[in-house]
Parts: C-alpha cells; structure tokens; sequence
C-alpha cells in the first residue's frame, strides 16, 4: 500500500513537472495542487519522511478497524435484529485490551518519533557552520569558517523579477552550500522571532533574540530549495523567502573563494556600536 501511495504521489509531481515544464530533479517548491511533501533533499528530511510513511500505515489500519466495527454494530445489533437490548456494562478482558493496545501502538511511534527529534537536534561530526540572522523582514546569513563572509538576502519585488523568478520566492542572494557535508546551522535575530522554515531539507527552526538555537542539515542533491519564514513576524513576514543553492563540494570550494572577496566588507549583522547609540 505504501509502494502505491508513493506510486501516486510521484505520478502527480511527475505530471505537475510536466504541465510546468520542468525536470523534477531541478527545485523544490511548493507546486500548484500540491499534494503531500516536497522530494526530501536531506538526510532528516528522509526519514522524516519514511516516519510519515510508517504513520499513515498505522493511521489507516486503526481508521479501517474502527469504521468496521461501527459497520458491524449498526448492522448487527439493529432494531429489527436486536429487539430487546442486553444490559451488559463491564467487561474486564475488553476492558483491558482497548486500555493496552493503544497504549502499546503509542509507544511503537513513540520510540522512532524520539529518535528522529534528536537525530534531527544536533549535528553529527558538524564539517562547516551556517549562521542564520532573522530580522524584520528579511535574512542574513554568516559563513565562519570563511572568515568575514556575510551577508543579507533580501526578497526580489514582483515589479523586478527576472524571467524564470519565483514571486515570494526569490531572493537577490541566496544562500549556499556544500551537498554531502554536515552543516551545522545557528539560529538568532535582531528583532522579534523568525522561523527558517525549509520543507524539502526537514528544518524548521526559530529565531528568537537573546538565543541561539540549532540545526543542522546534509543536503543529499544539488538544487535550489525555497522556504519562508514561518513564524508570523509583523506586516512583511510573507516577504522574507529563503532560497538555498546546493553545489556539489568542488563548486562550493570556488563559490566560497569569491565569497571571500565579494563579501569581505559587508557590515556585521549585529553592530554593537549601533546598538550601543
Ligand atoms: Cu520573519
């Protein structure tokens, strides 16, 4: 059943990829009558979705059982069948059964949930960091293994879009990073809280001032990933889209060498002296 509910849902992406004339491989997005998740592009984003999967397997069974039941009882037990009711109220074995099963079907998801909200909550060997700076209304990201390389990424306004920019999606910088490497990701804002909402890489984690929260990610192909802030952050929060392009390690190298010049004298994100006045 799962191989057909798969079956299903690339079909779908498959013809959507189509009618839009584009390569499934190349981006994921949200798409027009979207159904279910973006491809996973990272490795808790995976089983994030084989989770899902395992879930609505569960899901279905007890939705099944119960609906068959209900059939049973009304059919059975109908006045014409059943005209003078029993009075029966307890049943201690029944009684039993309906406290443990469940309690047992809640500790088989349990154990697997726990062990991806860890997996999900730090970064196993971290190779380079990424830090994410939420403000009103737009990103900054920092690269310190790369020394002073930071910047902001702002949103493309629709006035301005290039031919083949997404509206609400693009943005004049996106950030970018290696595939195959574990990259540990830090989360803090100047402001009020944000939330780095990327569906097709599994992170969804919020900005908060005064903290530093995070995540990680091991982006497992090349592409461009869109996401939004996701935590409602005052009039422009719909205006501050995230776009990740994922290069293979030899591109990032070169990206990262350009970055080095290009970015050497952005402004800190934080300026304390600025705070200070
Ligand atoms: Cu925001």
């Amino acid at each position: 059943m799962l191989e057909i509910v798969r079956m299903v849902q690339r079909l779908g992406l498959g013809v959507l990829a189509l009618l839009a004339g584009i390569g499934p491989a190349l981006a994921a997005e949200p798409k027009p009558w979207q159904l279910g998740f973006q491809e996973p592009a990272s490795l808790v984003k995976l089983r994030i979705h084989d989770f899902h999967d395992f879930l609505l397997v569960i899901i279905t069974l007890i939705t099944i059982f119960v609906l068959a039941l209900m059939v049973y009882i009304c059919w059975k037990f109908r006045k014409s069948a059943n005209p003078t009711p029993s009075k029966t109220a307890h049943n201690t074995t029944l009684e039993v059964l309906w406290t443990v099963i469940p309690v047992v079907i809640l500790v088989v998801v349990a154990v697997p949930s726990f062990k991806l909200l860890y997996y999900g909550d730090r970064t196993p060997n971290p190779e380079m960091t990424l830090k994410v700076v939420g403000h009103q209304w737009y990103w900054s990201y920092e690269y310190p293994d790369l020394g002073e390389v930071k910047f902001d990424s702002n949103i493309v306004a629709a006035a301005d879009l290039k031919p083949g920019q997404k509206r609400l999606l693009d943005v004049d910088q996106p950030v970018v990073l290696p595939i195959n490497t574990n990259v540990r990701i830090q989360f803090a804002s100047t402001d009020v809280m944000h939330s780095w909402f990327m569906p097709a890489l599994g992170v969804q984690v919020y900005t908060t001032p005064g903290r530093l929260n995070e995540g990680w990610v091991n982006i497992t192909k090349e592409g461009t990933y869109y996401g939004q802030c996701n935590q409602i952050c005052g009039v422009n929060h719909g205006f501050m889209p995230i776009k990740v392009q994922a290069l293979s390690k030899d591109a990032y190298a070169k990206w990262a060498e350009e970055a080095k010049k290009k970015f050497a004298q952005a402004p800190a994100s934080i300026n304390v002296a600025e705070i200070k006045r």
